[in-house]
């Protein structure tokens, strides 16, 4: 585990080698995966979400969702009681194949009625989920069958059709393979639903009604929390984005040009595919990115609305009660710890700030933010990030570690051997101006 250390490093460095624009249509690349066949889709990845499995009855797939409450850890200290499917909210991604017969049973163990709308397949109307136009509401304790032949493809979702529903979290990925993957082939492939929420301090149930936001997820949890997404140097990679709520998300990509390769409706044609490094995900909108991860290192991967990247902290600071403006910064420290300590994290620290600084207007703005939570969050996906790196991870973000082969290797032999590298073997980055401050 050494190599570690040497990681950044030597990264700066193949960076340039790496780094051609031509790459980017991933056109005579050399195939950086070991699958044997290029013309077969590859499984999506939706990081802390469930795939669901399906039986076959005479041909035909058959799932099984049932609407129900969910608990969802959002954040170490944050539990919401929102609304999905099968426990799990979002729902668990579904991934079938470009002509295949499905059948959904829907049960609802819901309080009320609802229905799955299956958001842009040209299926039939009786199986739209519209309540009282394409079928009945399903009522709470029964059940309704969706069954049709798909025969589009690309990245698509299911949600119940009711506003306040799906403000609670009832949504899904809704994966449409092609029958021969789409060219030039990825090497990884990955889904992120992104949603929003407004749980008020000491509360867990999401106002549905609000129209300001507090937390911002991807896949239903807040960053640091969020499972970062680990491709090997030199690969193809697919992030596939879906928006269902209330807001638009400008979703950045650290270090690497991209292209949007398909939306809600499918794959674009090659001529739609101008570099970009944000897309914006709008409303009821799925957009495609793919890129060659030519470039290593740990890059943010996250929404750019300011306030999508940042956590609540007024869950933390007792609803705003800590004084930080009128506080020595030796203080506020303390009490930062003391709430830390609350919620069990073992480190805080703040970014340096200046002699006087109280003096200054506008003075704190984002001194006081910064809380590491390495060990909180670890998991094998985070071997090897530098010491106290969850510090500045806030709200929709996640990040792409683009790892050299050998970096690579280790971290997916540690996800498959559930081995978490202690926080020490890695390098600290983070920048103390407080003697013994948190180490
Ligand atoms: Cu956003």
């Amino acid at each position: 585990m050494s190599s570690w250390r040497t990681f950044i490093q030597s990264a700066i460095g193949a960076a340039t080698v790496l780094g051609c624009p031509s790459r980017l249509l991933g056109v005579n690349r050399k195939r950086a995966s070991d699958r044997p066949n290029s013309s077969t889709p590859l499984k999506v990845i939706s990081p802390d979400l469930q795939a669901l499995s399906f039986t076959i009855d005479n041909g035909v797939k058959v799932f099984q969702l049932t609407a129900e409450p969910a608990k969802r850890k959002i954040a170490p200290w944050k539990t919401i009681d929102c609304w999905g499917f099968n426990g799990s909210c979002p729902g668990p991604t579904i991934q079938v194949n470009q002509g295949d017969r499905v059948r959904l049973i829907l049960e609802n163990r819901l309080p009320e009625s609802t229905a799955i709308h299956w958001h842009g397949l040209e299926i039939p109307y009786a199986m739209d989920g519209m309540p009282y136009l394409s079928q009945k509401p399903i009522a709470p304790g029964s059940r309704f069958a969706y069954d049709f032949t798909v025969h589009q493809n690309g990245t698509f979702f299911y949600h119940s059709h009711s506003p306040m529903q799906q403000m609670m979290g009832m949504v899904g990925l809704f994966i449409l393979h092609p029958q021969q993957a789409h060219t030039p082939a990825v090497d990884h492939d990955f889904g992120v639903v992104l949603q929003e929420w407004a749980v008020l301090p000491n509360n867990t149930v999401p106002n549905t009604a609000n129209m300001e936001w507090n937390w911002l997820t991807f896949n239903g949890a807040v960053s640091p929390m969020t499972t970062p997404l680990i491709v090997r140097l030199g690969s193809r990679v697919r992030i596939r984005f879906v928006n269902i709520g209330m807001d638009h998300h400008p979703v950045h990509l650290h270090g690497h040009t991209f292209v949007v390769t398909g939306t809600e409706a499918g794959r674009q044609p090659e001529t739609m595919w101008g570099p970009m490094n944000t897309v914006l995900v709008g409303v009821a909108q799925a957009r495609d990115i793919e890129f060659v991860a030519n470039n290593p290192g740990e890059w943010m991967l996250h929404c750019h609305m300011p306030h999508h990247n940042m956590n609540a902290m007024s869950d933390l600071l007792g609803d705003r009660m800590m004084m930080t403006a009128d506080t020595e910064d030796d203080r506020a420290l303390r009490q930062m710890q003391t709430l830390a300590d609350d919620v069990g994290f073992e480190h805080v620290h703040h970014a340096p700030i200046a002699a006087g600084a109280n003096q200054v207007p506008g003075f704190p703005q984002d001194a006081f933010m910064d809380m590491g939570m390495d060990e909180t969050v670890a998991k094998p996906q985070n071997n090897g990030l530098p010491r106290n790196w969850s510090a500045m991870m806030m709200g929709m973000m996640s990040l792409v570690r683009v790892l050299p082969p050998d970096l690579y290797d280790d971290v997916m032999r540690d996800i498959r051997n559930g081995y978490m590298s202690p926080a020490s073997s890695a390098t600290d980055r983070s920048n103390h101006h407080h003697e013994g401050g948190g180490e």
